[in-house]
């Protein structure tokens, strides 16, 4: 790409609005508004200081005055693109701006393609890979959630993420020429166990980055709450009923979910992963006690944990034991069967819980309470996807998997016994794979092919 002309383009939507802009960017971003554009202070852009804004009159190349208008000037580098950029904020109607960026491309600049202003924030070293995906993501997002995972990842979440592991593996491999360099000295703090258990630790890093993206369902994520409860209280049968797919079995039978399920549900603008839990209860059946086990390990790990009471039986020391462990976690009660069932009251449990909803899944009685209480503890801040980075890229969650293909190779040699050097290959594969995600060692064609996603202008 061409990092020495100047580029212009409409960068406000294609239509008719409030105001328009008309962005510049390039060495001769200033001089090129100079040539059209006329200050009512009569000083010219090229004089003025970095990040001030001025008003004037766009006059075209025939003296004819097109709009009047506000000229912002940022100076390289402290700028989106790394580069001198101009952006003239001018009336909105269609004819109007397209004339003005007619005259930007009369004096001298060159028609933006998709995309191109954050391609060359990338070429000039302003963000890496990840972070301009999200400027996309961030654009194109339907959903608070999805904005807000975004902007998370725009911050460098990600990217952080990424890159202090990959500067982890580049520690071991460092460690490896050593050995391969030096085979009789040895390295004192880097013996077999270990390199192979920073390896492993390695791998655990990258499986928890991959498990938060979902492959079938494009990618998306949403604010993590568990569903728990007693066996049989009608945990599996919610999960059906929000998520209207019949994912999870329901009998009556005291034990029926083994192992925690997972589905998405869409509360209007808001999503949630929602985990369906085995009830918990002390049990002598070994799988059974895994999943108990499981219900723990997803409390710690949710945002927001809706605990189901069955109104049919009054509570015991086993409900009691599952309220403990919610510990300080945000929480709604569900007393649920109130179709078939009066033996809990909200008295009982509105000591441990704010919000406590009388419910059916039968009859769906509290469905609607049950939404608009999350949707306001959502909006009021109260729980949100956690600031853990999520994977929502397709090429992310690609390359992390090539990621992890190399490092199991790795794991299984050190299984073998194989001396740790004998892995060098698969770590520089790994290391690759993760600097694809920022950008680091991704091909020129895989950038053109991102940024192409782009709209113009942008
Ligand atoms: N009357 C009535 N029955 C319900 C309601 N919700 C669930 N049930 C019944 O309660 C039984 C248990 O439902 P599940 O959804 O399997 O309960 P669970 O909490 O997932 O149970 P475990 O997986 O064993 O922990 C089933 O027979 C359901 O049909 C309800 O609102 N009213
Ligand atoms: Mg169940």
């Amino acid at each position: 790409m061409d990092l020495t002309s100047t580029i212009a383009a409409i960068s406000t939507p294609y239509g008719t609005g409030g105001i328009s802009i008309i962005r510049i960017s390039g060495s001769d971003a200033i001089a090129i508004t100079d040539r059209i554009f006329k200050a009512s202070s009569k000083k010219v852009l090229s004089s003025c200081q970095s990040h001030t804004i001025h008003h004037g009159r766009i006059v075209s190349s025939g003296g004819k005055v097109l709009d009047e208008v506000l000229v912002s000037v940022m100076k390289a580098p402290k700028t989106f693109t790394g580069e001198d950029i101009c952006e003239i904020n001018c009336h909105g109607g269609l004819i109007v701006t397209k004339a003005i960026l007619e005259e930007t491309l009369k004096a001298g600049a060159v028609l933006a393609d998709r995309g191109e202003f954050t391609k060359r924030a990338f070429l000039n070293g302003k963000m890496d890979l990840c972070k301009a995906e999200a400027v996309i993501d961030i654009i194109t997002s339907k959903t608070a959630l999805e904005q807000e995972i975004s902007v998370n990842h725009l911050g460098g979440a990600l990217s952080d993420k990424i890159n202090t592991v990959r500067e982890r593996l580049i520690a071991l491999c460092a460690n490896i020429q050593v050995l391969i360099d030096y085979p009789d000295e040895g390295l004192e703090d880097f013996t077999d166990a270990q390199f192979e258990h920073e390896l492993r630790d390695i791998c655990s890093e990258i499986n928890s980055l991959l498990s938060s993206s979902n492959a079938g369902l494009l990618l998306r994520s949403g604010i993590p709450v568990a569903i728990v409860g007693k066996p049989n209280v009608g945990k599996s049968s919610l999960l059906n009923l929000l998520s209207g797919v019949e994912k999870a079995i329901v009998t009556d039978v005291e034990g029926t979910t083994r192992d925690a399920i997972e589905e998405y549900v869409n509360l209007g603008d808001i999503t949630l992963r929602l985990a369906d839990t085995a009830g918990i209860r002390d049990t002598e059946d070994k799988v059974e006690a895994i999943g108990v086990e499981k219900s723990k390990e997803y409390i710690k790990n949710s945002d927001l944990i809706i605990f189901m009471a069955d109104s049919e039986k009054p509570l015991d020391q086993t409900d009691d034991i599952i309220i403990k462990s919610i510990g300080d976690k945000k929480r709604i009660a569900l007393i649920n069967k109130c179709d078939s069932g009066n033996r809990v009251k909200s008295d009982d449990l509105k000591n441990h819980f704010e919000h406590v909803i009388e419910f059916s899944v039968k009859t769906e009685k509290g469905v609607a309470e049950l939404e608009s209480c999350i949707k306001k503890m959502y909006e009021m801040g109260d729980i949100s996807c956690d600031g853990s980075p999520i994977i929502t890229n397709a090429r992310h969650r690609d390359a992390l998997l090539k990621a992890k293909t190399a490092l199991d190779s790795a794991v299984n040699t050190i299984e073998m016994q194989i001396p740790p050097d004998t892995t060098f290959i698969d770590l520089e594969e790994a290391i690759s794979c993760l600097g694809e995600i920022v950008g680091l060692t991704v091909s020129e064609e895989i950038v053109d092919r991102i940024f192409h996603k782009f709209c113009i202008g942008k």
